[in-house]
């Protein structure tokens, strides 16, 4: 019997607590909701989630939302699959600090990019809030850039939830029309490395994702 239940799309930020659960080697059950029919604003998916928005994971019957409190809920409930520093440790800060930078940042300018017409009153501005948008992500990319150089993992010397929620973030610049954040040396690495463990091959391939993955 499934002691999770994860929801959400192909590809959307699911990705990255979907490569945790897999990690973990935890029970789980992925439920695909239909976002382009408009299933993530409808009453059923709400009652899990009030925000309507992609993911929420259900520990036994207890939604939890928001991509970044799923990975931290998931890290500290199997901790021997040492998806985070110790607590209480300088490294354990630093991933604490990197999710929160992913989370509030790269992917607030990504829901911008994908979404400009949420940003605008006037419609006719969505192309240059979107324009805005990936420049801005591209800015944050270059920061985590200097910050990979000589490291084989964002924080520590083992892949953990901070660079599944990275992997994810690359992933969505994939159809930029110049300097997709794979471009970069280091995150391009990064991405390589993060994408050929076999759990996260797993969750990729579980979302029915096709090649190129990033
Ligand atoms: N901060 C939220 C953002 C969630 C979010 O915006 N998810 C997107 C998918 S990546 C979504 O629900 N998109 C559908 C929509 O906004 O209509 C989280 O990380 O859980």
């Amino acid at each position: 019997m499934a002691i999770y239940t994860l929801y959400g799309n192909a590809g959307m930020a699911n990705l990255a607590p979907h490569m945790a659960l897999e990690t973990i080697g935890a029970l789980y059950r992925f439920v695909r909701v239909d976002t382009a029919a408009g299933e993530h604003e409808g009453d059923a998916y709400r009652r899990l989630n009030p925000t309507g928005r992609i993911p929420t994971l259900l520990d036994g019957a207890q939604p939890v939302f928001e991509t970044a409190a799923i990975l931290l809920h998931l890290a500290d409930s199997h901790p021997e699959a040492g998806l985070l520093p110790p607590p209480g440790s300088i490294d354990r800060a630093l991933a604490y600090q990197w999710l929160v930078h992913l989370t509030n940042s790269v992917q607030v300018a990504y829901l911008a990019y994908y979404y400009p017409e949420r940003q605008v009153t006037d419609p006719a501005h969505a192309p240059s809030v979107k324009a805005a948008a990936e420049a801005r992500v591209k800015e944050l990319f270059a920061v985590i850039e200097r910050e990979l150089d000589g490291r084989r993992w964002l924080v520590g010397d083992r892949p953990g939830i901070v660079d599944f929620m990275l992997l994810m973030l690359v992933r969505w610049g994939r159809n930029f029309a110049d300097n997709p954040p794979r471009s970069l040396p280091n995150i391009g690495a990064h991405a390589a490395r993060t994408a050929a463990l076999p759990a996260v091959i797993r969750a990729f391939e579980q979302e029915g994702l096709a090649q190129p993955w990033y």
